[in-house]
């Protein structure tokens, strides 16, 4: 393969979510959010997550009592809250061009009903915003990334409810207002295919405040809501500042089929169509019809405006952005065997390696994706989270991670191979470019960064920062815009 060629002015950084990072749970007048009561288990794998996170009132009241943070890692994160000037400092030592990040909902808008934001949270991210601003990073921020007011999703059982989008638009306005001079590229959901697989932390959604036997209509009914306030945000954001863009964001979920068998690569395609389904709403600007119709089989019955139909149709976004990790396998047969991964359970492949959480490693895929997406769209495209999970050894102040850069590696030559067959690819931020609170397993000792964190899953630690192998690898693919890969 030829040199790895890259264009002007790619989009090199990291993605960061304030939930994972910020810790300061209850400081500057904070709300509590629904991260902050996930409660940390040790050995919960990947497969029991959806369970996992499948919350109870009982469990949510408990929290609340609870002061600490021991038990819920979230509530500390890695301190990005008292350590952002640090961090933000190592990320443009490595180059960074941009970094991914997050607003919590609950710093501006403690409880999400307040009709004007809480000052400290403003001053906070003005002050995350102006350094990066100083240090020539551009920021991509997603405005929700598992992290809505608990108490929306007490009161109204999170997204289910309509009235939750006007609490999201006045935040994404006091977003646009206090920020929008610094911001250009914004996302409104992340992952908001996740919806259906964890239904709490990405919609708040209680499953005892469900109708009986209605979850998964309710689920759905979240979803509409989800991309009804995404378009109006991107309306307001288009109107207030018409040279920022809006971005959706889904988990690139790429399915093979096991076999060559037609029923497997039915079942395959039925996956790949339902993941397109997300993207094909807030791209396209409508409903598939294929979709309309697995609704009415399933006698899923959304409640729907006229009116959402035009929002939809006259707010599309601008780019789309997705999260890549591996790709997942599907079969009919019953007893092929499964495989853990981003709270999808797959069948093995037997191609492809695994990670120590059992994720399949496929850099092809990441190409896969990227053709199939960019000649369904045709808009620009970013891959805003990508990484391998992984237990580092520290020693002496070190991380020798070269199984760390050979996934980054393979990935970037396949990015780079798929650009090169045409593909608009304008960014790519790696996942957890510092070690940060796990979103599924709420483990520390899950680690994606090429910055090492000094803290174990139950919090002990200096919380001191100290540059991986990868750290020094990153840097230079950067400084040569991918030639060095
Ligand atoms: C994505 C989320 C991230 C992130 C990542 C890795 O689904 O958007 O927040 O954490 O997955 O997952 P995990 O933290 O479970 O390893």
């Amino acid at each position: 393969m030829s040199k790895a060629k890259f264009p002007a002015n790619f989009l090199w950084g990291g993605a960061i979510a304030a939930n994972q990072v910020e810790g300061a749970w209850n400081t500057g007048d904070k709300g509590l959010s629904v991260a902050d009561v996930i409660s940390y288990k040790p050995n919960v794998s990947n497969k029991d997550y959806a369970k996992h996170a499948a919350i109870s009132l009982e469990a949510i009241k408990e929290a609340m009592a609870e002061t600490g943070t021991k038990n819920y890692p979230k509530r500390r994160g890695i301190d990005f809250y008292h350590h952002y000037e640090e961090d933000l400092n190592l990320f443009a030592e490595m180059g960074f061009k941009t970094l991914r990040l997050s607003i919590a909902w609950t710093r501006l808008f403690p409880t999400g009903e307040e009709l004007e934001p809480n000052e400290k949270g403003i001053k906070f991210y003005t002050n995350v915003f102006k350094k990066m601003q100083e240090l020539g990073i551009e920021p991509i921020v997603t405005l929700s990334h598992y992290e809505m007011p608990l108490n929306l999703s007490l009161k109204y059982n999170g997204w289910v409810s309509r009235r939750v989008i006007a609490d999201f638009v006045r935040f994404s306005n006091a977003c646009f207002e206090y920020f929008g001079d610094y911001v250009k590229y914004w996302l409104s959901f992340n992952e908001i295919d996740s919806v259906t697989r964890h239904p709490f932390t990405s919609a708040g959604i209680i499953p005892e405040c469900c109708a009986p036997g209605k979850e998964i209509q309710e689920n759905y009914q979240a979803l509409h809501h989800q991309f009804v306030a995404s378009a109006l945000a991107t309306k307001n954001l288009h109107e207030k500042y018409p040279k920022s863009q809006m971005g959706c964001m889904l988990t690139k979920l790429t399915t093979y089929p096991l076999t060559c068998n037609p029923q497997d690569v039915e079942l395959a395609l039925k996956k790949n169509l339902h993941n397109y389904f997300f993207s094909d709403v807030q791209v396209k600007g409508a409903y598939p019809e294929l979709m309309k119709q697995y609704f009415k089989n399933n006698n899923i019955e959304l409640q729907i405006e006229d009116s959402d139909y035009d929002i939809l149709r006259e707010n599309t976004v601008d780019f789309l952005t997705f999260s890549y990790y591996m790709s997942t396998t599907a079969s009919n047969d019953e007893n092929a065997e499964r495989t853990p991964g981003n709270t999808v359970l797959g069948v093995k492949n037997p191609y492809l390696p695994s990670t120590d959480w059992g994720w399949q490693i496929d850099p092809e895929g990441l190409k896969i994706s990227l053709l199939e997406l960019y000649d369904r769209y045709q808009v620009p495209l970013m891959v805003v989270e990508n990484g391998m999970g992984a237990l580092d050894k520290f020693e002496n102040g070190k991380v020798h991670d070269d199984y760390r850069i050979k996934y980054f590696k393979e990935h970037l030559k396949q990015m780079n191979a798929a650009i090169k067959e045409g593909v608009n690819l304008i960014g790519y931020t790696s996942w957890g470019p510092i070690d940060l609170v796990s979103a599924g397993t709420s483990q520390m000792t899950k680690r994606y960064g090429f910055i090492y964190v000094d803290a174990d899953d139950e919090g002990n630690g200096t919380y001191a920062r100290y540059k991986k192998d990868s750290f020094y690898w990153y840097q230079k693919v950067i400084a040569t815009n991918g030639e060095a890969l």
